[in-house]
């Protein structure tokens, strides 16, 4: 079976190939417009139906974000856009009185593939570093050490990253759900 993989972002797509390497992944950069949405599951369910309404079956998509206590969870949904104007710089810029430096990436993966619809949630907690560290990743990946480590996830290689990662273990639920409805 081919699954495509319905995004913009070729960080997230390495990603995939890497944690399903078993599965055919072909690259899909189709367009869905993210709705304002207080949770990640919203934006994938409306972004399901979109690609649906499309015509498009047999594929997967992932809407993710980091969560930073010490601000509220912000920038949560608004990730992509903080990372679009500010940048990582601008956000630990915002963050130089935090103290609270605690925070976790979130990752809602969700497929279309015949007629079952799954959706998968994954977390990796961490804490915002005081400085960029690294130039592996993409996005956030040079400012959060995951807890356990003293490495920022830019300092990882793919294959370090994905074990941990908010992303991994969404796409390790996503793939387990996958076995239980294909292979049983
Ligand atoms: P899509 O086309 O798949 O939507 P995107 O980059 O716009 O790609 P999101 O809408 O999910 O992705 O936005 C989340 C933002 O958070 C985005 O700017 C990412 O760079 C960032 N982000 C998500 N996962 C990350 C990770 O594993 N490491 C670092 N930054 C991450």
């Amino acid at each position: 079976m081919k699954l495509q993989v319905i995004t913009s972002n070729l960080g997230k797509l390495n990603e995939f190939r890497t944690a399903l390497p078993n599965i055919e992944i072909i690259h899909n950069d189709v367009d869905c417009y993210e709705i304002q949405a207080d949770t990640l599951e919203e934006v994938v369910n409306s972004c399901i139906d979109q690609l649906r309404s499309k015509k498009l079956n047999d594929f997967v998509l992932d809407d993710s974000g980091l969560f930073v206590d010490g601000l509220g969870g912000f920038p949560g949904v608004y990730s992509s856009y903080v990372l679009r104007t500010i940048g990582n710089e601008g956000l630990l810029k915002l963050m130089e009185n935090t103290s609270d430096r605690t925070a976790r990436f979130k990752s809602c993966v969700g497929a279309c593939i015949g007629s079952h619809i799954i959706i998968a949630n994954g977390e990796c907690q961490g804490k915002i570093n005081f400085s960029q560290k690294g130039n592996g990743g993409f996005g956030f990946d040079p400012i959060f050490i995951p807890d356990g480590y003293d490495t920022t996830f830019a300092e990882m290689t793919l294959e370090e990253k994905n074990k941990i990662s908010h992303r991994g273990n969404s796409i390790r639920s996503f793939a387990e759900q996958f076995t239980n409805i294909f292979e049983s």
